[in-house]
């Protein structure tokens, strides 16, 4: 993968744990869940839990400050040598509330400016905050892109709330798609490295994700991560996917496959919670709440 990217791509990802699948094993990385409120609803999300941006379901986050949220990535940054990112990636979405978001990394670059800055979002805000985040100095961003045909988005996103308005069904996910592509594109325009995420969904729009990675490739789009449904009773129903389930592992394999999987296929997602703290698949969050806070902290 090192050889098929310049100098200057390989050195923004060589130390991030999502972006490049060597440095998983090296790297770690923490969420600080500064996102409560959500501006979209997805059929797969139960509100109870964490966002199922990038995380799973059943286990409820912290709602952080972004003081706060500060204050645990000082402690953390002293505790655990390899930690080189900090994300955003909800429980809700990181754009919604974005003055939080944007405060939030603001404290950071300023106190940890060796960190890097990561954000997730379902993309409906993103156009208005691409400037914001370039400011920042924020390089890279995650869009979960589920759909392109609006038919098929309005089976999985019921409504969304956009311009101080509730938009429903088939308009609501023509919406969506639309900010998306435009947040995507803006975002590529800015030098951000984007990675898309899809959730598979058996029956909703499995055969659909091979034309959603042609669209988001052919604008720019630098990884695309396929991620299975997480479908989990123990936990209560989805909203809206009512006995739909996850796909298999085969099933993800053959996708993968179908996509050509290659480079440019994130594999090694853990999807990790709204408050995730550590290398990718050992988090530490219980443990790092427990601690005394560091004494340089
Ligand atoms: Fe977090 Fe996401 Fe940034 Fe990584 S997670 S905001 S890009 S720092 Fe990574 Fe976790 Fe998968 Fe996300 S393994 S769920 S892809
Ligand atoms: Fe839930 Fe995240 Fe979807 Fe919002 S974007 S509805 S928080 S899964």
């Amino acid at each position: 993968r090192r050889e098929a990217m310049d100098a200057a791509t390989w050195e923004r990802i060589k130390d991030h744990p999502c972006y490049s699948e060597d440095a998983h094993h090296y790297f770690a990385r923490m969420h600080v869940a500064v996102a409560p409120g959500c501006n979209i609803q997805c059929n797969y999300c139960n509100r109870k839990y964490d966002c199922s941006n990038e995380s799973r379901p059943g286990v409820v986050s912290g709602r952080l400050t972004p003081e706060g949220a500060l204050a645990k990535v000082r402690n953390v940054a002293a505790r655990l040598p390899q930690l080189s990112v900090v994300g955003i990636a909800g429980p809700g979405d990181a754009l919604f509330q974005a003055e939080r978001t944007l405060k939030t990394f603001e404290l950071i670059r300023a106190a940890l400016p060796d960190l890097t800055l990561c954000l997730s979002t379902n993309g409906l805000a993103l156009p208005d905050h691409v400037d914001a985040l370039k400011a920042l100095d924020i390089g890279h961003v995650t869009i979960t892109i589920n759909y392109l045909d609006p038919e098929i988005g309005a089976e999985i996103y019921p409504w969304i709330f956009h311009n101080h308005k509730r938009w429903k069904g088939v308009e609501a996910a023509r919406i969506l798609h639309e900010r998306q592509m435009e947040g995507l594109e803006r975002a590529v325009e800015a030098g951000v490295l984007v990675k898309v995420n899809s959730v598979m969904i058996p029956g909703i729009n499995d055969e659909h994700l091979t034309e959603v990675n042609t669209a988001v490739r052919a604008r720019g789009a630098f990884l695309h991560n396929v991620m299975p449904l997480i479908s989990d009773p123990a936990h209560g129903t989805k909203f809206g996917l009512e006995g739909r389930r996850g796909p298999s592992p085969a099933e993800i394999h053959t996708l993968r496959e179908s996509l050509g999987n290659d480079a440019r296929l994130m594999k090694h997602c853990r999807q990790c919670r709204a408050d995730a703290v550590g290398m990718l698949g050992e988090d530490q969050c219980q443990s790092i709440d427990t601690m005394a806070p560091a004494a340089t902290a």
